[in-house]
């Protein structure tokens, strides 16, 4: 069923209807999640008519309607991408055996922690984004932000779909345990860190979308390759919609590049205080924000050597980023990855289990293409004629999990004593100092067409409107 029935209270394309209990479970717990975007929601927004997409189809030719929309009457529903009746497990010790429609009871709990994790993440990142409305740098921007908060909802209720479908009252408890931890909440926060930071302003947004957005394609990716089919169905559908996001981090630090060159060449200065006074983010702080951010997100794979990962690989719940393209065995047993490790004060490489170092292939893939990107943003540099250029921090920089947490290392990957790192951390982090000199650039900028001074306008609209289009009515 590729097409989504619109007519029920809760759009699906799994047909719904046909499991009264599942679908009053979860028409139970949807008055809770709608109460839970009232209040941690976009601030102030619920009375907006915003012009978001909305999935129709979930095939790659069409999928998307646009309209204007109030957010909290957006059609969040259950989409699946469309199952293969032959689909074989293609990694892992079930390697060639049928995909699995229901949950092998030997592999429910570790399911059942993997996708409460990834559902974890999406409410949280609307809860981090929440205050960016009100400082929005133009209408376009605005509804970029509403279109990916909806979206990473609809995220949420992908995974609280499996969990109430496959995990019984487990399942319900935890569906509504997703409501109730918050980002950044002392008692009850958010499982993963990198979720509990703050977002304080919209280079942190564009940042965080560029950056850790790209940790959710690459875990996504790696859940598609999933033996357990629904789990594989929906992280496919969600994978159409992460594009956007990371499509709005990529040109959003573009286009801050692109105003921060046009000033620095209009007063010919590199002068990070000439830089500010003229309104701009000097590529200082943009570096700082990048590092904070690239590091924080690769946190977000796990330790680098984590016997849960051989688990989850060699049980078939998780595979590796592309896993049918690649022409290995799919099953790793005897061979090797290298990790670093610091022994006597040096950074070395060292062999081990490779599917023990599952979480670190997944991240060097991350890290591959994180720096594509990097390097696009330095093409907008080169084009203005500007020498500096951003580069991502060394792997060992700034690291809280696994074998790397807590060594102290320059973003070029020298080892540092304690005295140089409290010496220069303000060179390498943003600073109190970056953070308010953001955050007084940040202004409400909502006239249709407009852009604060800090940011250049796009190259084109959405859904090919004009970029002065009115793409949120205030009403
Ligand atoms: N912060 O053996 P390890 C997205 C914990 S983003 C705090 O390495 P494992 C999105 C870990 O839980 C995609 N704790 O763990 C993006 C474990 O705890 P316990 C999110 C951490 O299981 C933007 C312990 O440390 N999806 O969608 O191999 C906007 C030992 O670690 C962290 C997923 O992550 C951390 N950073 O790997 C919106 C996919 N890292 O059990 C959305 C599902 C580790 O000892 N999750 N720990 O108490 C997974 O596959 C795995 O849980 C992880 C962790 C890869 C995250
Ligand atoms: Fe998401
Ligand atoms: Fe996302």
């Amino acid at each position: 069923m590729s097409t989504i029935n619109y007519s029920e209270k809760i759009p699906n394309n799994v047909n719904l209807s046909e499991d009264r209990t599942l679908q009053r479970a979860l028409e139970h717990w949807q008055p809770n999640y709608l109460q839970w975007w009232r209040d941690m929601g976009p601030e102030g927004s619920n009375s907006f008519d915003v012009y978001l997409r909305t999935a129709i189809n979930v095939t790659p030719e069409g999928w998307a309607n646009f309209d204007y929309v109030k957010m909290p009457d957006y059609r969040w529903g259950i989409f699946l991408a469309q199952q293969d009746e032959n689909r074989k497990v293609n990694f892992g010790e079930h390697k060639g055996e049928a995909a699995w429609q229901e949950v092998p009871g030997e592999h429910r709990a570790n399911l059942r922690r993997m996708i409460v994790t990834q559902g974890d993440t999406e409410p949280a990142s609307v809860e981090q984004q929440r205050h960016l409305g009100l400082t929005a740098p133009s209408m376009y921007d605005l509804r970029n932000l509403y279109q990916i908060n909806v979206e990473e909802g609809r995220h949420l209720w992908a995974m609280v779909y499996l969990l109430h479908k496959h995990f019984g009252r487990d399942g319900r408890e935890e569906a509504e345990a997703l409501l109730q931890r918050q980002s950044g909440d002392a008692n009850n926060p958010r499982i993963l860190g990198a979720f509990n930071e703050k977002t304080p302003d919209w280079l942190a947004f564009f940042m965080f979308t560029y950056f850790t957005d790209r940790d959710g394609k690459f875990q996504l990716s790696a859940l598609a390759e999933s033996a357990f089919d629904p789990l594989a169905r929906t992280t496919k559908f969600m994978l159409t919609e992460e594009a956007h996001h990371m499509f709005v981090g990529e040109s959003g630090v573009s286009r801050v590049l692109q105003r921060t060159a046009q000033v620095m060449n209009e007063l010919k200065t590199d002068d990070p205080q000439k830089v500010r006074a003229a309104g701009a983010i000097d590529l200082g702080t943009i570096q700082r924000y990048l590092n904070f951010h690239y590091s924080v997100t690769i946190d977000l794979f796990g330790a680098d050597q984590s016997s849960n990962a051989a688990i989850f690989y060699s049980s078939g719940l998780k595979g590796r980023y592309e896993e049918g393209k690649r022409t290995d065995d799919h099953v790793l047993k005897g061979q090797t990855y290298k990790v670093l490790e610091v022994v006597n004060g040096q950074l070395i490489e060292k062999d081990v289990p490779m599917l023990n170092a599952l979480n670190e292939v997944l991240r060097d893939d991350f890290i591959k293409d994180s720096v594509a990107g990097v390097q696009r943003w330095n093409k907008v540099l080169e084009k203005a004629g500007i020498p500096t250029r951003l580069t991502v921090p060394h792997k060992a920089f700034n690291r809280q999990i696994g074998a790397l947490a807590g060594i102290k290392m320059s973003p070029d990957g020298r080892v540092v004593n304690e005295a140089e790192w409290a010496a220069r951390k303000s060179e390498w982090l943003p600073t109190p100092d970056d953070f308010a000199f953001v955050a007084s650039l940040m202004g409400r900028v909502v006239d249709p067409g407009k852009f604060a001074g800090w940011i250049a306008p796009p190259v084109m609209g959405i859904n090919r409107q004009p970029v002065d289009f009115e793409y949120v009515r205030f009403g």
